[in-house]
């Protein structure tokens, strides 16, 4: 039975949330830090005098923090005996052993108890203004009779069910049912090629695929239920594809008495799903995160970076296809009670206000976005934005790319109107969730334009020099490390313990494991002690001895300081804004003198191409290393192109390389 809640309505708030998050409004106008309301777990330890106090205790002591915050924000059908067993320098990381529990008990029954009617999730379809609202009690029942169906077709605990849909709600049924039985999910990317995915089956060995019939993005209607058949032609293992319509209202499923399904009993560390991560060459690899951890730890982030309150409407546009998706349009806003938006469509369509006014439509209270889609629609302007009302916003964010500072400044001033915290969070795969973000903090804590800043609680970053040395003075660049392990943390690639150990563990300049779990990113920690992320390390140039992160050079190249219009550049790539008209020779000699006026002389581009797009990755990731292997003319090198989404810019690429090495050539020979 459902016990009655309140209100009927969207939004609803729900006793249980307002137990475990009581609102710390009040106490942002009192001088003295009440931890009781800020964080209710933490409220007995002494001594805490502000926020960064606890952000202290939380690394300091590590154990103790997290076991605080586990036992009272998961539910557990048997509680753990030990908090945590890790051991980085074998790869080992174990949290909460012991302890049994069901995720999607976790992100459903527990608030169909206090609030059933409450909205879960806003399916935000393709078409604005079709949105569909599904609440926790439709969520459950559809979890439900998914995962009775996997049952009764023999998908077992320890099996891995891929998922192949676009976001909607039946995608995210999917994944809870696969957790509600005990089987792992593998979901893959909706836009990736039949290839990509049948590689992506046959390494996870799933026997069952899940997809739609068809998906619909941007007015286009995408045939994905055909590509699942191209693919799985590759897959012998393959015994079932169970093909969901992608249906007007998909709570209006015929009502049949198997809408309760037995939660399967699991253990902390049993796997919760793969997600597949291109490697920079070879085979993509199959991240494997496990169940408590990974959900204590997307739950806390979702809750303090974003100030997520109950009864907010939290907007993360990414793909379910990516861990983005995964921690912080699912596992996160679920788990802590919320309502949370699944975007189907561009951020273009039918024209670039549809963020703000699906923003303005839905009162999103939070907006999680990627940088790649804020500089696309800075350039189509102001008016855009201003068109729709944005009073509803508390927070911004960012995630997937260094954010430049001309973007994050729009961002903040045009969508925020000067008014909404930006938190730009750093993160990977690998972690889980958020690690460096501006915030939590305190609520006046200053925020530096483009710089992810503060490590969230638990987290220990580090910066390592190129011998291994671990760099301790401030105002300094090196390989960004974290020193010790955090419940997200990924636990193994699937198959492969020992590339794990290889990748994450040692490094060409520290062969030997060091016991600390190297990101592959670059970061420069500022005199105030602040983390900025410079770019990948393999994206990092060696310009006459100095090492330079592209990210420093794009950020010039891309300001507003630059009379002409570029609107983005990697290095010596550069695009155009629309419709702009300008010798490209001039612009080349203004970009270097730019260049050499904001970082120096040594870092100008001394070989400029002017391109119409990028290669980028479906997730808006600029394919950097691809740039390069043109640039070194090692076209068999590209590594793996799974993850392009238009292969067609590549090779404009090497065309427009070609012709102008072919232009360098002549103007040498000319006397
Ligand atoms: C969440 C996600 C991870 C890589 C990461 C880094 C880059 C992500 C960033 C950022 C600068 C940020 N990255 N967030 N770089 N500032 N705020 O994107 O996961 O797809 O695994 O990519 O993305 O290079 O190592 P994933």
């Amino acid at each position: 039975m459902w016990l009655p809640c309140g209100r009927a309505s969207r939004r609803v708030v729900s006793s249980f949330s307002r137990r475990v998050f009581r609102s710390y409004f009040h106490v942002e106008g009192r001088r003295k830090f009440n931890v009781a309301a800020f964080m209710p777990e933490a409220a007995g330890i002494q001594g805490l005098s502000d926020r960064s106090t606890l952000q202290e205790f939380s690394v300091s002591n590590g154990e103790s923090f997290w076991a605080a915050a586990a036992r009272h924000r998961l539910s557990w059908i048997s509680p753990f005996h030990t908090a945590q067993d890790c051991d980085l320098s074998r790869g080992r990381i174990k949290w909460f052993e012991g302890g049994k529990l069901n995720v999607s008990v976790n992100c459903l029954d527990r608030h169909v108890h206090t609030c059933p009617e409450k909205v879960a999730l806003i399916w935000e379809r393709d078409e604005p203004g079709s949105e569909v609202e599904v609440t926790y009690r439709q969520l459950l029942e559809m979890t439900c009779r998914l995962g009775n169906l996997l049952r009764r077709r023999g998908v077992k605990k320890g099996d891995c069910v891929t998922i192949y849909m676009p976001p909607c709600p039946l995608a995210v049924a999917s994944m809870l049912a696969c957790a509600r039985i005990g089987a792992a999910h593998n979901v893959v990317f909706a836009g990736f090629s039949a290839e990509a995915l049948a590689e992506r089956i046959r390494d996870a060995h799933s026997s069952t695929v899940i997809t739609v019939n068809q998906g619909v993005r941007g007015g286009k209607v995408i045939e994905l239920k055909k590509t699942v058949d191209t693919a799985v032609d590759s897959c012998p293992m393959v015994q079932q594809v169970l093909v969901a319509m992608r249906t007007e209202n998909p709570v209006a499923m015929t009502a049949r008495d198997d809408v309760v399904c037995e939660p399967a009993v699991m253990d902390s560390e049993d796997v919760l799903f793969l997600l597949y991560t291109s490697g920079s060459t070879g085979k993509p690899k199959g991240l494997v995160h496990t169940q408590a951890g990974y959900l204590l730890y997307a739950a806390l982030t979702h809750r303090y970076v974003f100030s997520y309150h109950d009864g907010d409407v939290f907007g993360c546009v990414a793909d379910i296809g990516w861990i983005t998706g995964h921690s912080y349009s699912v596992y996160g806003p679920l788990a802590n009670g919320g309502t949370t938006v699944l975007f189907e469509s561009t951020p273009i369509y039918p024209d670039p206000g549809r963020y703000w006014e699906m923003v303005q439509r839905l009162k999103i209270n939070q907006f999680y976005g990627a940088p790649t889609a804020i500089r696309l629609l800075l350039k189509y302007g102001d008016q855009w934005v201003h068109k729709y009302d944005r009073s509803t916003l508390k927070t911004l964010g960012s995630v997937g790319e260094p954010i430049n500072t001309e973007a994050w400044e729009w961002y903040h001033r045009v969508v925020g109107d000067g008014r909404c915290p930006v938190v730009d969070t750093w993160w990977q795969t690998e972690t889980g969730g958020i690690c460096i973000s501006p915030r939590p903090s305190d609520p006046d804590a200053e925020i530096v334009p483009g710089m992810a800043m503060r490590p969230f609680f638990g987290i220990k970053p580090v910066l390592m020099d190129t011998e291994g040395k671990v760099l301790t003075s401030n105002n300094t660049s090196g390989a960004l490390c974290i020193s010790q392990p955090w419940p997200g943390m990924a636990r193994t690639i699937h198959n492969n313990h020992q590339r794990y150990i290889e990748t994450y563990f040692s490094k060409s300049f520290c062969p030997v494991p060091t016991g600390y779990f190297f990101t592959g990113d670059g970061a420069y920690r500022s005199k105030e002690g602040y983390y900025q992320i410079t770019g990948r390390l393999d994206d990092v140039i060696n310009v006459s001895g100095h090492r330079i992160g592209t990210a420093e050079i794009e950020d010039v190249v891309v300001s507003d300081d630059c009379p002409l219009p570029v609107s983005s550049g990697v290095y010596t790539f550069v695009v155009l804004k629309k419709d702009v008209d300008v010798q490209e020779t001039d612009l080349s000699r203004l970009l270097n003198d730019m260049v050499s006026k904001k970082i120096a002389k040594y870092a100008c581009p001394d070989f400029i191409q002017f391109v119409h797009r990028l290669p980028k990755t479906r997730s808006g990731k600029i394919m950097r290393r691809v740039l390069r292997k043109v640039v070194e003319r090692d076209l068999n090198g590209l590594g793996d192109l799974s993850t392009l989404d238009d292969p067609a810019a590549v090779q404009e690429i090497i065309q427009g390389h070609r012709e102008l090495r072919g232009q360098q050539q002549q103007q040498q020979q000319q006397p």
